[in-house]
């Protein structure tokens, strides 16, 4: 018996990612440069060994981490692709110390934040990795300040992240909106909408965390994480363990199997490790969108107090029983 791809692309292609931003106003400009980050910063990617990419650049960004060469190139990417957009006014970036104030664009009254190339210390080993963003609108009578970002995630009017793995997937939501996927196709250069609808599935027991950071984690985040391995119910099952170290790549998985991400706090990150405002606001965001629970919209809600400042407890996907029966 022969068997049919359900593969349309004349009925989907970048025509739904486009009215999906017409929903929202999102100008066609900033979400078109948003793909071609996208697209360049994969084509990056997948050449880096051909290209002497790979290593380190031999500098540190803002948040202390060693920058390696394609955090450089993805950062700079980013960082003209939004300038020439013409519609984005701020832009916050992990590779960035400062926001960036885009002055020669007074009109534009859009503010991203993102995260280039997050899950970095995975890119030599070819493991995948991804870019993370967040929008924001600012208000008509906007100055252009950077204290203006200072804003809870659930001020964001769009986010989403980019997954540069066997193919490039790009999930995107809007403020009140489902979560839909796309897939990049090479020979199209665009990206198809193939996972529209995107909702955490409640059936598979996975957790995803380090637990080489067990020996500092505080009693009730060990009980917590020993109550999933070792359940008290008579014939319970274990969860399963997977953990990539790619937040990216962690909550794609995680948005397709189900399950829990988590990198909470501990002694040696008091505050946590992951970032608010271009790491846990975006990715909470899309969680909520795709029916994730409380702990999702606790770190929604959170608001930064500096641009690069971190979250606890970061629990960021768990599927919500209350919103998966609504
Ligand atoms: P990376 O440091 O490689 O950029 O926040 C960054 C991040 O990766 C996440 O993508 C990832 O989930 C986490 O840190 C990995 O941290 P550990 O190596 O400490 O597990």
């Amino acid at each position: 018996m022969t068997s049919r791809m359900s593969y349309s692309p004349f009925s989907i292609s970048t025509a739904a990612l486009i009215s999906q931003a017409n929903l929202l106003k999102l100008t066609s400009l900033l979400c078109h440069a948003l793909q071609f980050s996208f697209k360049s910063i994969a084509y990056y990617i997948r050449r880096a060994s051909l290209i002497n990419l790979s290593g380190l650049a031999g500098s540190s960004n803002s948040t202390g981490d060693d920058q390696k060469k394609l955090d450089v190139i993805g950062n700079d990417i980013f960082v003209a692709a939004m300038r020439s957009s013409g519609k984005c006014r701020l832009l916050v970036s992990e590779e960035e110390d400062q926001c960036l104030i885009f002055n020669e664009n007074p009109k534009a009254r859009y503010a991203v934040v993102c995260d280039p190339i997050d899950g970095s210390s995975n890119l030599d080993a070819g493991v995948s990795v991804g870019t993370i963003f967040g929008i924001f609108k600012l208000g008509e009578d906007t100055e252009g300040k950077q204290e203006e970002l200072l804003l809870p995630g659930t001020e964001l009017v769009a986010s989403g992240f980019t997954m540069y793995g066997a193919s490039a997937q790009l999930v995107i939501t809007m403020k009140g909106g489902t979560v839909n996927g796309f897939t990049m196709d090479n020979a199209l250069g665009e990206f198809i909408l193939t996972h529209p609808n995107m909702r955490l599935p409640r059936s598979r027991a996975i957790y995803s965390t380090n637990e080489g950071n067990s020996l500092y984690w505080d009693e009730p985040v060990k009980e917590y994480f020993n109550s999933l391995k070792f359940p008290v119910e008579k014939d319970g099952k274990p969860y399963s363990a997977r953990y990539i170290g790619s937040m990216v790549a962690d909550a794609y998985r995680t948005l397709l199997y189900g399950g829990i991400f988590a990198y909470p706090a501990d002694k040696k990150s008091p505050k946590g490790k992951l970032r608010i405002l271009y790491e846990c606001a975006p990715m909470a965001m899309i969680f909520e969108n795709g029916k994730s629970s409380l702990a999702a919209l606790k770190t929604v809600g959170a608001s930064p107090y500096v641009l690069h400042a971190n979250v606890f407890p970061q629990l960021v996907a768990r599927p919500s029983t209350a919103a998966w029966n609504a």
